[in-house]
């Protein structure tokens, strides 16, 4: 263990991120901007050949900041798993998305842990940072890499330290977001703690790796958990002809014991909508019902379908059948202002008005295409005429769309989160979740 914490504490040990992703290549440049060696590892070969020529291919990272990295020679990009036998530390950044069944998909986990294990040597940190069940760590990644041949704590040292990456937030990156981490033994804990003091202002060691697993899957269970709430409370709302952004906004004036939380059109992204199911899928193999997710998940599940519900009662009301309508759905990325439309509901939303008859086009300026579930769309152009369609659908409230032309020029606006209520002008026309 002194060998290794020595060449941490010297910067000379040689680092591997595998899988430089969104979350993965931040990690990479700390660590490579606060001296190590550091290898990029992806098997996207897209990814390899772009960071070795310094462009960057992730929002939140400027080319300019990797130039001088990998001119330096500090930051290197690598689709050969040989650069993990010359590793002293491997830090895996997969993916662990779901199955078609909603189960975990382990695969990329697992896959990395073998490729790791097949050319592991005495003297190694490997930290899981991807987002996966309570025990994980100790049951799946602790037997591949010691198999009676390395012994934790002492030649292999192996954590868990969950990824806060927050795309397209200015305020919190990764060097000043706090950053948990869980260690198999002290020992492992330790070496954990030395790589990533290097490169985090604050680090929270946490009892177990199981612990550290349970924070990110809490952290991000309390977000499904109360988006589901206040989507069921917007539910309760319309039904009693009340307006729940005004009620949120009044409940938000509470100084203490409440955060608003709003509702939309479903949950979206490769966290929200994911990390729940992970604790729940857990929990059934322990023969627990994790209710609070399950209810959560069928209401964020069903928003879709009410957003469709609203467009088709709302085109009724104006004697306009939904079958043959033209409807334009304003933004589909999974939230504002980013350009992601994994697991976003406006798929869902899409698939159901054409299921009513409705011609739907979509319109949004981060997005240029949909190619998903079975949708082959483009986006029409941002100075499209709101006038030519039945309905518009607010599904995603970027910021850059012109909410003021789309009052004055639309017919009806059907506005899922509540992204026209700074403007004046006639309201008539638009109906809210
Ligand atoms: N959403 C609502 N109502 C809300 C908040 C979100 O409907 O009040 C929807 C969004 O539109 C989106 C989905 O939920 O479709 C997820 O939104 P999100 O704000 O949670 O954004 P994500 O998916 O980018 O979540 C990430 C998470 N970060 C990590 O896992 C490291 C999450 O923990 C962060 O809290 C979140 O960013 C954030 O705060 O931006």
């Amino acid at each position: 263990m002194e060998k290794l914490l020595r060449k941490i504490e010297r910067r000379e040990a040689n680092v591997v991120v595998v899988g430089v992703g969104y979350v993965g290549l931040p990690l990479a440049v700390e660590l490579a901007r606060a001296g190590f060696a550091v290898t990029g590892y992806d098997k996207d070969p897209e990814k390899v050949r772009r960071l070795g020529r310094a462009e960057s291919y992730i929002d939140d990272i400027r080319s300019a900041e990797l130039a001088p990295l990998v001119d330096a020679g500090k930051l290197t990009a690598s689709a050969d798993l040989g650069v993990l036998s010359a590793a002293d530390a491997v830090v895996v950044c997969v993916p662990t998305p779901l199955s078609k069944n909603k189960d975990p998909d382990m695969s990329f986990v697992t896959q990395a842990m073998e490729e790791i294990a097949a050319r592991q040597h005495a003297e190694m940190l490997i930290v899981l940072e991807s987002t996966t069940y309570p025990g994980t760590t100790r049951e799946v990644l602790a037997p591949t890499l010691t198999r009676g041949i390395y012994e934790l704590g002492k030649d292999v040292f192996v954590a868990f330290s969950p990824e806060r990456v927050d795309p397209g937030n200015a305020q919190w990156k990764t060097r000043n977001t706090p950053k948990v981490i869980g260690g198999m033994t002290p020992a492992c804990l330790a070496v954990g703690r030395a790589l990533y003091g290097a490169i985090i202002d604050t680090l929270v060691p946490v009892g177990s790796t199981d612990t550290a697993e349970m924070v990110k899957l809490f952290e991000n269970t309390f977000r499904a958990v109360n988006i589901g709430l206040v989507n069921e409370v917007a539910l309760m709302s319309r039904r009693l002809g009340v307006d729940v952004w005004e009620v949120i906004r009044a409940a938000a004036t509470k100084p203490f014991g409440f955060m608003p939380f709003y509702p939309g059109p479903g949950l979206g992204g490769h966290c929200i909508p994911i990390d729940p199911l992970y604790l729940s899928w857990r929990m059934r193999g322990l023969k627990y019902q994790a209710r609070f997710i399950d209810v959560a998940d069928s209401i964020n599940s069903a928003m879709p379908g009410e957003v469709v519900s609203l467009v088709h009662e709302s085109l009724n009301r104006r004697r306009v059948p939904a079958n043959g309508a033209k409807v334009l759905v304003s933004g589909v990325a999974y939230k504002k202002d980013v350009a992601d439309y994994r697991e976003s509901p406006a798929i869902d939303v899409i698939h159901g008005l054409r299921s009513l008859g409705a011609e739907v086009d979509y319109v949004d300026r981060h997005v240029p295409e949909v190619r998903e579930h079975g949708l082959e769309l483009r986006s029409v152009c941002p100075s499209v005429d709101y006038g030519r369609y039945d309905a518009v659908v607010v599904v995603t409230d970027h910021s850059d769309t012109d909410y003021a032309r789309m009052l004055s020029e639309s017919k009806l606006i059907v506005d899922t989160r509540d992204a026209l209520r700074a403007l004046d002008g006639d309201k008539s026309k638009v109906v809210r979740l």
